[in-house]
């Protein structure tokens, strides 16, 4: 570990021992280790297609096939994914602090295969897919909706035909805001907010570390590039999310 490192990680350990509140904001770079596509890096979703070609509700009333061919292949891709040690450390940390937030933009599952509980998913879950006519009617794991996993087809609400579509927020769209609620408590009664793998420039939930940071928490930003947020960060921990958080953990 190069001395700059050890000393932020010193840094971060102090902040968190002395924490009664801790929260955190992740991102796709938290399952990068997991093997799963990041969105804007170099081997990112986005690569081969434009956001606002998929993950837009445009683009779904304009090609549902395809959008949902998208999500068929991204699940595809998850589902033989496994937490990695990051999704893990943060699972423990909620026997640690025991009103733990985890606020995940991510919609691949991974932190709740990894044993959180306490889990805001600000943007969904590709997991689900729910009723375009009545968005109340949710279907867990997709399997209990006939079609979802067949090839180009756009799978039907087996209660009334309606199209489904994948449960997630798409640009454009508005959060859930209860889910908004949940991540506002959060980090503005936390003392130590970690933000991990994300670029930090997807709204509202890139506006959260601000928040927090006006509440009085200390931020610790965990990446291996920097981002929009580095600069305001407190902390900046440097590295692959699976190397760094056990680093800390290690210490506490
Ligand atoms: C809203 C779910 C308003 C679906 C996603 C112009 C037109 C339209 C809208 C806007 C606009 N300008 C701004 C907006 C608002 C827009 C926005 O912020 N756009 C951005 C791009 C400028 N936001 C919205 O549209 C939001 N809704 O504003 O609604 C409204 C209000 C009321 C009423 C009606 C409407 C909705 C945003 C949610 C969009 N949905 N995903 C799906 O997944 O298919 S966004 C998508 O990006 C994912 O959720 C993803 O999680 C999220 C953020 O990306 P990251 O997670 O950060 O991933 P990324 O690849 O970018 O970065 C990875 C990071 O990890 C990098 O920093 C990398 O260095 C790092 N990394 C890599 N490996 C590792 C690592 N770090 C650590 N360890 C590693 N190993």
């Amino acid at each position: 570990m190069d001395v700059g490192h050890a000393e932020s990680v010193g840094r971060a350990v102090e902040a968190l021992k002395r924490a009664r509140a801790v929260a955190a904001i992740t991102g796709a770079g938290i399952s990068a280790e997991s093997g799963v596509p990041t969105f804007r890096g170099p081997d990112g979703l986005w690569r081969n297609f434009r956001a606002e070609d998929l993950a837009t509700p445009e683009a779904f009333a304009r090609a549902p096939g395809l959008v949902w061919e998208w999500y068929r292949w991204r699940r595809g891709r998850i589902a033989g994914a496994q937490p990695n040690a990051g999704h893990l450390v943060l699972a423990r940390f909620e026997d640690r602090w025991p009103d733990f937030a985890l606020l995940t933009q991510n919609v691949d599952g991974l932190h709740r295969r990894a044993g959180s509980r306490n889990v805001v998913e600000l943007h969904g879950s590709l997991w689900r897919a729910r009723c375009t006519a009545e968005p109340a009617r949710v279907f867990d794991e997709m399997q209990q909706a006939p079609g979802t996993g067949d090839p180009g087809r756009v799978p039907a609400c087996p209660a009334c035909g309606a199209p489904l579509r994948p449960d997630v927020v798409w640009f454009g769209e508005a959060l859930d805001p209860a889910a908004v609620a949940r991540a506002h408590d959060a980090v503005t009664s936390c003392d130590v907010l970690l933000v991990v793998g994300t670029s930090a420039i997807v709204y509202p939930v890139a506006a959260l570390p601000a928040l927090a940071r006006r509440s009085g928490a200390t931020i610790i930003e965990v990446n291996v590039d920097r981002t929009p947020l580095t600069a305001d960060a407190d902390i900046v921990l440097r590295g692959a999310a699976g190397v760094v958080l056990p680093e800390v953990e290690r210490l506490l």
